[in-house]
């Protein structure tokens, strides 16, 4: 029956996606003596070769520090960092590679906007419309600016499938409306946020755009200025790169009118004790040394992605969720959480009869790994009144062989519970 079910989805071709599992060592595993079945890549993803390769070769024959030494190595290390640069600009669609700015990932760069631009744009009595579908990152931080400069922090309501209420959010912009923040994918739940529709209402009303990409850079095609977002923030880790970095792209406009926030080398311009100035954008963001290796990573997961093709990335992954939605929900008694009809990534359940982390613990003993929790988007669990769910999320290299042993673990799992 599974075989039936799985000729209607539209997964790449066996052949090329065995070449891409090959080039990852960890997946070549067992994990309690079953094939290792990897669903937890909205957390994290793993790393291809050329990655590990890329990061093991800089460390091994051009690491030193960068922009600041006039030796081989150091101008070597410096080339490949600032070619990165370039590389995230073309992944993104950004116009100019100066609006790239590295941060050590999503949640660095969304604090970063909040304590420089909204510490000096967002004034006491203005608003910050943040979507109900946030992860906590794309929240706290513009509570804390909020409660700083007496502003106020509101929900865009989503409904019970997991879309925003759109009308609810026109309804709510208006002449306070200063930034709104919204994920372009949700990561507890999968939605598809219309961001692009959200970012030309916001520029009507005069409020810039935060778009946290932490799970919309991994599965789709990212163009900031189609979106015509001010401000796009995503995560290495999660797209076949090393933890430890990220990067934020902001309009030009303005990253130049804002001021720094963590000082210190490479962010000035001249410092003295009568005063100090600092450098321009992206540097004028970028305090210390970086974690240099896990950039020049970065770029070779960028590399690597384009290198299949974000389109296809893209089918195989939707065809891999299309096909495990159908089959879970012939699962007496599991619910999925977060039925929109736009989803990537990421499928969201719930059983009546066992908590998800009972269900993750016994799916770990089936050599499936998914996770269970709150997944750091607490107001979602609380609009589903439950606590938690179990959650897999999928990868270019999983296969209809992985979303198999994971529903037939599943099946067994519940078996024991009812
Ligand atoms: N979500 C997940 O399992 P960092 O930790 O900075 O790389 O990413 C934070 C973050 C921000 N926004 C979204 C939409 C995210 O999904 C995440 C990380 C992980 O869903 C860990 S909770």
């Amino acid at each position: 029956m599974m075989m039936d079910e799985k000729s209607t989805y539209d997964f790449m071709a066996q052949e090329e996606l065995q070449s891409i599992r090959n080039q990852f060592p960890i997946l070549q595993q067992e994990v309690n003596e079953k094939p290792l079945c990897y669903l937890d890549s909205a957390a994290s993803a793993q790393k291809p070769l050329t990655v590990l390769n890329c990061t093991h070769d800089f460390e091994s024959h051009d690491y030193s520090n960068i922009h600041r030494g006039m030796h081989t190595l150091s101008m070597r290390a410096t080339a490949k960092y600032e070619e990165v640069r370039g590389k995230v600009a073309g992944f993104l669609g950004a116009t100019s590679e100066s609006e790239i700015v590295f941060t050590s990932g999503t949640t660095a760069a969304i604090n970063l906007i909040a304590q420089t631009w909204g510490r000096t744009q967002v004034r006491a009595g203005d608003e910050i419309l943040v979507s109900e579908l946030e992860h906590h990152s794309n929240i706290v931080p513009w509570q804390l600016l909020a409660e700083e400069v007496g502003a106020r922090v509101i929900m865009i309501p989503m409904d019970d499938d997991g879309v925003l209420d759109l009308e609810a959010y026109t309804g709510l912009l208006g002449p306070k409306t200063k930034l709104v923040a919204v994920n372009h994918v949700a990561n507890a739940i999968g939605t598809i946020n219309p961001v692009k529709e959200m970012a030309s209402q916001a520029h009507e009303h005069g409020s810039v755009i935060v778009v946290d990409g932490a799970q919309s850079a991994p599965h789709m095609k990212i163009d900031v200025v189609d979106l015509d977002c001010d401000f796009f923030a995503f995560s290495a880790h999660k797209m076949y790169g090393p933890t430890g970095t990220g990067a934020l792209f902001g309009k030009a406009a303005l990253l130049k009118d804002m001021p720094p926030w963590q000082g210190g080398g490479d962010m000035i311009d001249e410092v003295s004790f009568a005063g100090t100035t600092y450098n321009d954008p992206p540097m004028r963001f970028e305090a210390g040394t970086p974690n240099i290796t896990a950039v020049i990573g970065m770029g070779a997961a960028v590399d690597w992605m384009q290198g299949i093709g974000i389109k296809k990335i893209a089918t195989h992954e939707n065809a891999l969720l299309g096909y495990a939605t159908k089959l879970i929900s012939e699962i007496p008694g599991v619910r999925v959480i977060g039925t929109a009809k736009n989803k990537a990534g990421v499928l969201s359940f719930w059983s009546d009869d066992a908590h998800p982390q009972d269900i993750g613990t016994i799916l770990d003993q089936y050599g499936v790994a998914v996770r269970a929790g709150h997944h750091c988007a607490q107001p979602v669990m609380k609009h589903f009144a439950i606590p938690a769910t179990a959650r897999a999320s999928f990868a270019v290299y999983n296969t209809p062989a992985d979303v198999e042993q994971f529903i037939i673990a599943l099946k067994k799992s519940l078996e024991l519970f009812a």
